[in-house]
C-alpha cells in the first residue's frame, strides 16, 4: 500500500464553494486500489496552512503528497511544475491578512521545482478525455506558498509531492460570470487518474 496525503483548501475571497474541498471529499469516501489515503482541508491562511501541512506530513508519514486549490481562469486540470519563494497576495488570506514582497523560507532557493511525475499525470487525465496541462506558475498567493513551504520541506526525501490547480466548477458560475468551470466529476476522476499514476511511479 501506498500512502497518499491530499490536501484541498476551504472557500476563500468570500466564497461559498471551493471544488478542491469537494475533489477531497469525494475521494475520502473511495476506495483507490494500492492506496491508503488520508486527506485534509487546509485553511486559506498563510501561516497556518504550511503548519498544519507539515504537521499532517509528520503525522501520516507519506509515500506522496498531492495537494489542490482552485484556480479561476484556468480551463484545465493544472499539473503546477514549480514552487516559488514568495508571498504576494493580491487579496486578503482567510484571517485577514495581506502579505507582499515576503519569501517564503528566509534565505530558501528562489524556486522549488515538482517532484510528482506530472507528465505522466497529464497523459493519463487526457487519456480519459479530460482536459489537463502542465503550468509553470502557482500565482503567489496561499497555494503557491503551501507547495514552496512543502518542497523545501521534503527536500531531499523519497517522498514525491507537488501541487495541482483545479478549474472552477459549474455551480460557481454565477460568481464567476465568463470563466471557464469543469464538472466536478470529471475533476474527481482526474485527481484520482493523478493518484493512481503518483502510486505506481513511486513503486517502480
Ligand atoms: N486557491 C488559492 C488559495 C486557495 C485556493 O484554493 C490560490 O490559488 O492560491
Amino acid at each position: 500500500m501506498k500512502r497518499v496525503l491530499l490536501t484541498g483548501f476551504e472557500p476563500f475571497a468570500g466564497a461559498s464553494l471551493n471544488p478542491s474541498e469537494q475533489i477531497v471529499n469525494a475521494l475520502k469516501a473511495r476506495q483507490i486500489e494500492g492506496v491508503e489515503l488520508h486527506t485534509a482541508v487546509l485553511p486559506v491562511v498563510f501561516t497556518e496552512s504550511s503548519e498544519l501541512l507539515r504537521h499532517l506530513i509528520k503525522l501520516h508519514n507519506p509515500d506522496v503528497v498531492i495537494c489542490l486549490g482552485q484556480a479561476e481562469g484556468r480551463s484545465e486540470v493544472s499539473f503546477e511544475r514549480v514552487a516559488i519563494n514568495l508571498d504576494d497576495a493580491r487579496l486578503a488570506d482567510n484571517a485577514g491578512r495581506t502579505v507582499t514582497d515576503q519569501p517564503i523560507v528566509e534565505d530558501g532557493p528562489e524556486a522549488k521545482f515538482t517532484t510528482l511525475p506530472v507528465k505522466e499525470m497529464v497523459a493519463a487525465v487526457r487519456a480519459e478525455g479530460i482536459a489537463a496541462g502542465l503550468s509553470t506558475t502557482a500565482g503567489t498567493f496561499v497555494c503557491n506558498h503551501i507547495f514552496y513551504a512543502m518542497q523545501h520541506a521534503l527536500a531531499g526525501t523519497s517522498v514525491l509531492s507537488g501541487f495541482i490547480h483545479v478549474p472552477l466548477m459549474a455551480e460557481q458560475a454565477a460568481d464567476f460570470a465568463g470563466l471557464p468551470t469543469m464538472t466536478l466529476d470529471q475533476q474527481v476522476r482526474a485527481i484520482e487518474i493523478a493518484i493512481r499514476v503518483a502510486a505506481e511511479v513511486w513503486s517502480a
